[in-house]
């Protein structure tokens, strides 16, 4: 290292369900290399390989510098350079424009969480700009795991459900359901505990219609299950257990509430269907007796750890398959204990040490002008991605149809930042439609993505190695991230504080952003828990210290008079009244298995026979670092297809083949391989949109394929999905 270098630690956040500690080289304002934690303290945060290789994004030549104005049709790469200040009042002009033309609801708002600092975090900033000048529409729904979401707050009463992956350690069982977490990183340092848990003589079983790298790497047994089913094989488990009078009954007389009326269901009281393993074993594809056998190892083994991944529940119904696993959470006895598990989505925002929260957002005017909608629990506003009104995966068919089609307002703008929702919104096609009808579109972004290509105006954003900015890393140790800037802006790239600074000043909102970048995090930081914030911002991270495992809803089981469940009861909820007040049959107030559209049993499998699963890969986190070749090569884009259905097709791994159903169309190359079952195919999710003159997709986007229809609980369903492939002659 040569004296002029200097190392800078700071954490990586790029929406991949991790945080990780980067020491990044820094040699003349020019970053050379990327390293990660080696601290002595164990255990490390180690970046994975798509931490490592930023360099490779920060100075990519496709990086944005200038603004940039569309100058063909939507869609084309046809754009030209333009000023900052051009950019700007051209923007201010729209806005104005269209709030006097057609009223504060017309202007849409999309964050999603493309990068997770706190002051750049771009809701607070965009939301408070818009809210200052008559509000906005803002769409609720969390893509990753709103099934889960819902799932906890009829549960639980509360969606704050992280247990620290160090409790992995007291588990005796671990049942990996729908979960590859050594490929789809949900905190770092899961696949390390798993390690030392299955070092330890944990048992670990994996239920996932593919053989996983984690699988592989961990699980004593692997059973395939076909897509969308989940929710049966829960509920012949619990008919196991209540057959057999394996259920913790002093928990589930303590702790919660309806358990009679899911019982009358699982044995057939209400429909004179009992939901035996033999019920289950057509609609699974699991034998009967490997879910007998589950099922009495889950309810003999204590503490088990059901990690019922979030993988399943975007699908339809996918919120039946949470609240069954929650049930047979509490059903053995594990929730709120160490080496248990709530059963619940299994990861999120650990409620751990204190933060500020930066620039304050008034309320949104327009979020009062609808009553809660339909599909919306009155009590999710209060988790993340919980406010307004209209469900994320209804947006696309709110823009096209507007007050016509009974939506609230007809939508005519839309600002879309750290977000790329051509590509990552279900049925891409329809989004296409919906953004063509859009009269303006604003994009910040670091390159020309799909989304961009359909914007009138592209703002050139900074990535977050040229700002500063506080993280809270997704990760045991949890800890918190003082990003200091490392490099100056890479062309004009404008930090997303600073671009909403000068268009405030241009829209004439005053007081709009008082302070300077610095003192905003000041201020966020004297509300922290961390005492020494000088060394905070020194080292550029503080791990929270922990004695023990921090486990969800321990003070609810060991102290239950002080501590009720969030809930109206205060108790776990079975049967959520809830529910029942949303008076909608396909959301019943019991967990029940509802027969999925586009599942195994649909006749239109006579057309489209294949189930399609969109999995996370390692080598992107959705759709960036697609464009970074050293991750390129690791995991060349294919539709996975097992070889039976592959020989059936004539198809060969490498051969080109077409998938298609009734919303589009791809060509992408196939990979027969037989870690995944016969029947389903998996098409990793993230790759970049590329349409040809024909409407094919050639970059393989797995939404070119999925159905823009939310479950009943509002998640995304982008496991719910039937197509065909075939030979490209
Ligand atoms: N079929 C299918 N679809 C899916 C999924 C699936 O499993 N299958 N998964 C869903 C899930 S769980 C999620 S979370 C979503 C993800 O959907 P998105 O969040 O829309 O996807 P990303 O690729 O993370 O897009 C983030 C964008 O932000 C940009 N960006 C990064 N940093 C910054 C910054 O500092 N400033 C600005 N302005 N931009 C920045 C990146 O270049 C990128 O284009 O996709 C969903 N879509
Ligand atoms: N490398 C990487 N890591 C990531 C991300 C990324 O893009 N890249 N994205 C992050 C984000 S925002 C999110 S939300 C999470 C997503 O995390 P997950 O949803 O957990 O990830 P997936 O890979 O989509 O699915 C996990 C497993 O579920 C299985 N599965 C799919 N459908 C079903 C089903 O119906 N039943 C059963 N039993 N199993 C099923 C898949 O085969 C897969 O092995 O990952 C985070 N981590
Ligand atoms: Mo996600």
């Amino acid at each position: 290292m040569s004296e002029s270098e200097k190392v800078i630690t700071t954490t990586c956040a790029p929406h991949c369900g991790g945080g990780c500690l980067l020491k990044v080289h820094v040699r003349d304002g020019i970053i050379t290399r990327i390293e990660t934690d080696d601290d002595e303290d164990q255990p490390q945060v180690r970046a994975c390989l798509r931490g490592r290789s930023w360099r490779q994004r920060i100075y990519h030549p496709d990086r944005l510098k200038t603004p940039l104005r569309r100058v063909g049709p939507r869609g084309s790469k046809n754009f030209e350079p333009i000023t900052w200040d051009e950019a700007l009042d051209t923007i201010a002009a729209e806005i104005r424009r269209v709030n006097d033309t057609y009223g504060a609801a017309s202007i849409v708002h999309w964050v999603s969480g493309g990068d997770q600092g706190m002051l750049h975090d771009t809701w607070r900033r965009m939301s408070r700009l818009f809210c200052m000048i008559g509000g906005y529409t803002r769409p609720w729904g969390l893509h990753s795991y709103e099934g889960g979401i819902f799932a906890e707050l009829t549960c639980f009463g509360m969606g704050w459900t992280a247990t620290t992956r160090d409790d992995f350690l007291n588990s005796k069982l671990i049942i990996m359901w729908g979960w590859d977490p050594s490929t789809t990183i949900q905190d770092t340092n899961t696949a390390w505990y798993l390690c030392q848990a299955r070092d330890k003589g944990t048992r670990i079983i994996s239920v996932d219609p593919r053989f996983t790298a984690s699988t592989a790497t961990f699980a004593h047994h692997w059973i395939p299950i076909r897509p969308g089913t989940d929710a049966a094989m829960l509920i012949a488990m619990a008919r196991v257990m209540i057959t057999e009078n394996l259920q913790d009954q002093a928990f589930l007389d303590r702790f919660t509430s309806g358990f009679d009326a899911f019982r009358d269901y699982v044995v057939g009281q209400d429909d004179g269907i009992a939901k035996t393993p033999e019920w289950a074993e057509p609609i699974t594809g699991v034998p009967a007796e490997t879910i007998r056998k589950l099922a009495r190892e889950y309810a003999n083994t204590k503490p088990a750890a059901l990690i019922a991944g979030i993988g399943p529940g975007r699908s339809a119904y996918g919120e039946q398959y949470h609240r069954a696993a929650i049930t047979l959470a509490a059903m053995t006895g594990n929730i709120g204990k160490p080496g248990g598990s709530c059963g619940g989505k299994s990861w999120g925002p650990h409620a751990l040490g204190r933060m500020g929260s930066g620039p304050k957002i008034p309320p949104n005017a327009v979020d009062e002008t609808v009553p809660n909608p339909p599909g919306k629990l009155p009590n999710r506003n209060h988790y993340i991605y919980g406010y307004g009104i209209i469900n994320l995966f209804h947006l696309t068919d709110a823009i096209i149809k507007g007050k016509a089609g009974g939506y609230p307002a007809d939508y005519k703008f839309l600002w879309v930042t750290n977000a790329n929702p051509v590509n990552q919104w279900p049925n891409t096609n329809k989004t296409v439609q919906a953004f063509n009808k859009l009269e303006f579109i604003v994009t910040e972004e670091q390159f020309l993505t799909a989304t961009a290509r359909y914007a009138d105006i592209v703002l050139p954003s900074t990535t977050f190695f040229e700002r500063s900015d506080i993280t809270m890393g997704a990760s045991t140790p949890v800890f918190y991230g003082y990003r200091n800037r490392i490099i100056e802006p890479v062309g004009e790239a404008r930090t997303p504080m600073n671009v909403a600074t000068e268009l405030a000043k241009r829209l004439g909102i005053d007081g709009y952003n008082p302070k300077t970048d610095q003192e905003w995090l000041d201020e966020i930081l004297e509300k922290s828990s961390i005492s020494d914030r000088e060394a905070f911002k020194r080292d550029g991270y503080y791990k929270i210290p922990l004695r023990e495992p921090n486990v969800a809803f321990r003070a609810q089981i060991e102290d239950p008079d002080k501590n009720p469940f969030y809930t109206p009861s205060g108790r776990i909820e079975i049967y959520s009244k809830l529910i029942a007040d949303m008076n909608n049959p396909d959301c019943p107030p019991i967990p029940k298995y509802i027969e999925p559209w586009e599942g195994p049993n649909d006749p239109l499998r006579e057309k489209y026979p294949l189930q399609l699963i969109t999995t996370h890969t390692r080598r992107r986190a959705h759709t960036q670092f697609d464009n970074v070749a050293w991750l390129r090569e690791l995991d060349p884009h294919s539709i996975r297809i097992n070889s039976i259905d592959a020989r059936a097709r004539g198809i060969k791994s490498g051969d080109f083949v077409r998938v298609f159903n009734d919303r589009g169309a791809m060509i992408v190359p196939a990979k027969v391989v037989e870690t995944i079952m016969p029947g389903v195919v998996d098409l990793p999710q993230g790759a970049w949109y590329d349409p040809d003159e024909n409407g094919i997709d050639r970059g393989g986007c797995a939404n070119v394929l999925s159905l823009d229809r939310p479950s009943p609980g509002g998640a995304l369903p982008s496991n719910t999905g039937l197509v065909q492939v075939e030979k490209v002659p």
